[in-house]
């Protein structure tokens, strides 16, 4: 048997299923389902001179042996994943293994996480995770590391992609370029967890690491691609000789901006996904998303079609303003205007953001059940709203949009292929007709929620 001081560090890196996003009964088809960067990125950021083996396990997609071996585990937790992690890390921890916990439900609560992990990571971690690893190696690790605010994303490692099974994934064409946001909303984690101070990877370095891997197309992760325009001009300038075709995340604002709208189409954009959240100018108003303009939905949709461009648009449901009618007038909106992809999901007043703090306040959060808090159970009490209305109204919304003359109306006018089209539609329309096997809150009652609103 080898001793033990020669023996690799044995790390295991997992990200915990969630109750829609798990290995056996979710609701994520493959279609869904394209490669998370989170562990190729910290598997790639493990320093080469330490002697480690790395395994990396994404629940989504394949079940965690409870019994494996390793040395330090490495969890990465939203907030809907959170008692999984801490399950997981309470048995890890049961057998000794060190378990280190990081990721975005870390960093906005540090202290929820804390105690189930021998160490946590808060913020970003491309230089306190490798740090860490040192320190375990030495015997001296800390309980708590936070990444300094001066992170610089330049010169990194390339996120380590084969450390995931690619076949389970629809693509592993999956780049990140910027991270945070400028903006403020209220309901949003990223402000609050990572600031307001946009971090880029130098542009020639996305395109290097894009024609190395060879990609025809590409799925950008950035939450906001635009929010430094100055920055999205030299990434888009920067891909037009790749000539590929890409998709990723950007606000209404970018359709102000037809030179930057230009650009973006000539540089392959085939498919945005932007956060229209919702049909009521006075939510926005109250949530800082005053930039969403929805008597000018349409005119967005109009100028990304013109382009090439289908538009994945997302809407939240339960702000205040919102009564009854909301799921019929914003599901049957999302199809007049011809979104290619409309989502819904319920307000979740994630905790760390403005929005949690308010309702707090307001005595209005009903739960702090993290597993709940997956975009699609309510888990604060709603003003001109049941708590039943708000979880059947937002099933209602989907299955609407979903119906298959809807779906057939949307393919007519999409600019996407229609092989691919038709793909996500169908994705898209299983997860609609499966929501309710998620709903699983107490409180909630059981019936059929399109008899409500009287969807087609
Ligand atoms: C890809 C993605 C998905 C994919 C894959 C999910 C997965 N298993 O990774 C899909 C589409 C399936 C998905 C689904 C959902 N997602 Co998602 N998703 C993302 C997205 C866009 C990118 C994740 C990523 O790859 N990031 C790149 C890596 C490098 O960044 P990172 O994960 O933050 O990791 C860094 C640090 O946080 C830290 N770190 C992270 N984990 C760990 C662990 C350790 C041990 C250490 C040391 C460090 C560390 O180190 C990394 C390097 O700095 C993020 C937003 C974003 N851009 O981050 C949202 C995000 C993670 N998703 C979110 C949400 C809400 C969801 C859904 C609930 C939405 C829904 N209703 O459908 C579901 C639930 C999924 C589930 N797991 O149960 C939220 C989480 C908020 C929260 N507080 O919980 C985010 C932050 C988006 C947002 N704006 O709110 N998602
Ligand atoms: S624009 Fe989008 S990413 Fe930026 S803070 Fe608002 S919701 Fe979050």
């Amino acid at each position: 048997m080898e001793p033990l001081d020669r023996r690799p560090l044995r790390i295991a890196l997992i990200s915990p299923k969630g109750p829609l996003y798990r290995h056996s009964g979710g609701i994520f088809t493959r279609s869904l389902r394209y490669l998370p960067l989170t562990l190729p990125t910290l598997a790639a950021l493990v320093p080469d001179d330490l002697d480690t083996e790395v395994a990396c396990i994404d629940e989504g997609i394949e079940e965690v042996d409870v019994e494996l071996e390793a040395d330090l585990i490495g969890l990465t937790v939203i907030t809907g994943t959170a008692p999984r992690a801490y399950e997981l890390a309470a048995r890890f921890r049961a057998r000794g293994i060190t378990v280190v916990l990081g990721g975005p439900h870390v960093t906005l609560v540090p202290d929820d996480a804390q105690p189930h992990a021998d160490s946590i990571v808060v913020g970003y971690a491309e230089d306190s995770w490798p740090q860490l690893l040192r320190d375990h190696v030495a015997g001296r690790l800390q309980p708590r590391y936070t990444q300094a605010p001066d992170l610089d994303l330049a010169g990194r490692p390339e996120p380590d992609r084969s450390v995931l099974p690619r076949r389970r994934y629809l693509t592993t064409d999956v780049f990140e370029a910027t991270r945070a946001c400028i903006h403020n909303c209220s309901f949003c984690v990223v402000p609050f967890a990572w600031g307001r101070q946009p971090l880029q990877k130098p542009v020639e370095e996305i395109v290097a690491e894009i024609r190395r891997k060879g990609s025809q197309r590409a799925i950008f992760i950035d939450l906001n691609l635009v929010a430094d325009r100055g920055y999205a001009r030299r990434l888009f300038k920067g891909l037009i000789p790749l000539g590929i075709e890409w998709y990723g995340l950007a606000t209404t604002l970018l359709a102000d901006d037809l030179p930057l709208l230009d650009l973006a189409a000539e540089s392959g954009c085939r498919g945005l996904l932007m956060g229209l959240e919702s049909i009521e100018q006075a939510n926005l108003d109250r949530n800082q998303k005053r930039f969403n303009t929805p008597d000018d939905y349409a005119l967005v949709v109009e100028r990304l079609h013109e382009r090439r461009i289908s538009l994945q648009g997302c809407f939240v449901f339960g702000l205040d303003e919102d009564g009854p009618d909301i799921f019929e007038r914003t599901a049957q909106l999302a199809v007049d205007i011809g979104i290619d992809l409309p989502r819904f999901a319920i307000v979740t007043p994630f905790p760390g953001t403005a929005l949690h703090d308010r309702l707090d306040a307001e005595g209005r959060i009903l739960t702090h059940n993290w597993e709940l808090y997956d975009g699609q159970h309510v888990v604060f009490q709603p003003k001109r709203l049941s708590v039943d209305e708000l979880q059947a109204g937002t099933e209602a919304a989907w299955k609407l949009a979903y119906s298959w003359p809807n779906i057939a109306r949307r393919l007519r006018v999409s600019p996407a292929r229609l092989p691919v089209a038709a793909l996500t539609n169908l994705g898209y329309r299983h997860y609609a007709n499966n929501l309710h096997r998620f709903y699983t809150c107490d409180w909630m009652l059981r019936r059929d929620p399109l008899s409500r609103i009287g969807a087609s």
